[in-house]
């Protein structure tokens, strides 16, 4: 298999070759990372210190799509709108982690353990789209609570860290930081990656707001999970909040069955779960580290940052229909560049693949 990384300078990028240096994906036999104009010729290999071949940068004008089978898209919306279509159109196949085509409905959005029928046939349009990644680890927490019962309603309180934002948004977070630490202005409103200043902050704003005073995040979180959990019924209320926090997202999850349910019966749903870590099960008896998740702990261990992390799994006391979880999960890891190559590993054993 020759796969292309477009985007690969970028954090997602590097995260998608520093997973294919693991061997996550079998039978890989060469990889082009593509990137601006700027980083041409770039030994990303060495620069990551990969063992696997890499080759160097080629600029994405000069990019030959005809000489790859997959594409990962992590460049942004704009870059795979415009090179997307022309990519998959050479044959390879695109996977795509930004929102361009997320809602298309000829095209999947994919999450490998909760929808894998979703790439039973070919994508018609040769592209499959990567969810946000907010929504990846909220719809793996709540694809195992479905063996106890049918979710009616879910309330998610998301806390994603700077990382969502990029490169320039980790820059952000050091350079308020630090400058406030150096004695600035706490009242100074300089608007940066995130608009206000990340450092000991909280922005209850990620992306656009619509008209209805809804985020783009926020929309994201109400509508991708209806596509990939196949429940356009479903209630889906978001609240999305930037937090001060390097990486890693974490999600205050309210979940409404039809039926009464109990936390016991979703802890043992949700230890069934490939690659899920259930914490509090039993009651813990040491540290908090034990009693539930923590993104700075979680991103910090290289086999944690690959599983959905989901603890203070517990009962509403006014509703025996609900329940509460805290999911916690690497968003550039489960939530973009593990998700993507999840998605080309199923892809390839496909029937259909090439
Ligand atoms: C964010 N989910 O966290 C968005 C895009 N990665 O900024």
């Amino acid at each position: 298999m020759n796969i292309a990384v477009i985007g690969a300078t970028g954090v997602v990028g590097r995260e998608c070759l520093t997973l294919l240096d693991s061997g996550l994906v079998p039978g890989v036999d060469r990889v082009v990372p593509v990137a601006s104009g700027g980083s041409a010729g770039r030994d990303l290999g060495a620069e990551l210190g990969l063992n696997l071949k890499v080759e160097p940068v080629v600029a994405l004008e000069e990019f030959d799509p005809s000489t790859v089978d997959v594409a990962v898209f992590s460049a942004g919306a704009p870059i795979s709108t415009a090179y997307g279509p022309i990519v998959a159109a050479a044959g390879a196949l695109v996977v795509d982690n930004s929102s361009a085509f997320r809602m298309d409905d000829d095209v999947p959005l994919v999450v490998p353990q909760v929808n894998p029928q979703a790439l039973a046939t070919r994508p018609a349009r040769g592209i499959v789209a990567n969810p946000n990644c907010s929504t990846i680890q909220l719809v793996r927490a709540l694809h195992p609570l479905r063996d106890i019962g049918e979710i009616d309603r879910v309330i998610v309180s998301s806390y994603q860290s700077a990382s969502g934002g990029g490169l320039r948004g980790l820059e952000q977070l050091a350079d308020t930081t630090r400058g406030l630490l150096d004695g600035a202005d706490p009242a100074d409103t300089t608007a940066g990656r995130f608009g206000p200043p990340l450092a000991f902050n909280l922005i209850p704003e990620i992306g656009l707001r619509d008209d209805d005073g809804h985020s783009h995040e926020e929309r994201k979180l109400r509508r991708e999970p209806r596509k990939i959990m196949d429940l356009p019924g479903l209630r889906v209320a978001a609240t999305a909040v930037r937090v001060a926090v390097i990486n890693g997202h974490s999600e205050a999850v309210h979940v409404t069955f039809t039926a009464p349910v109990r936390p016991e019966d979703a802890r043992g749903a949700l230890r069934a779960a490939p690659d899920l870590r259930v914490y509090g099960d039993p009651e813990p008896a040491g540290s908090p580290a034990d009693a539930y998740p923590m993104p700075r702990f979680v991103c910090s261990s290289p086999t944690e940052r690959r599983l959905v992390h989901v603890g203070r799994v517990r009962s509403d006391p006014d509703d025996p229909h609900a329940l509460w979880m805290w999911v916690v999960a690497d968003n550039l890891t489960v939530g973009a560049a593990l998700n993507a190559l999840q998605i080309v590993a199923l892809a390839a054993g496909m029937p259909w693949w090439r």
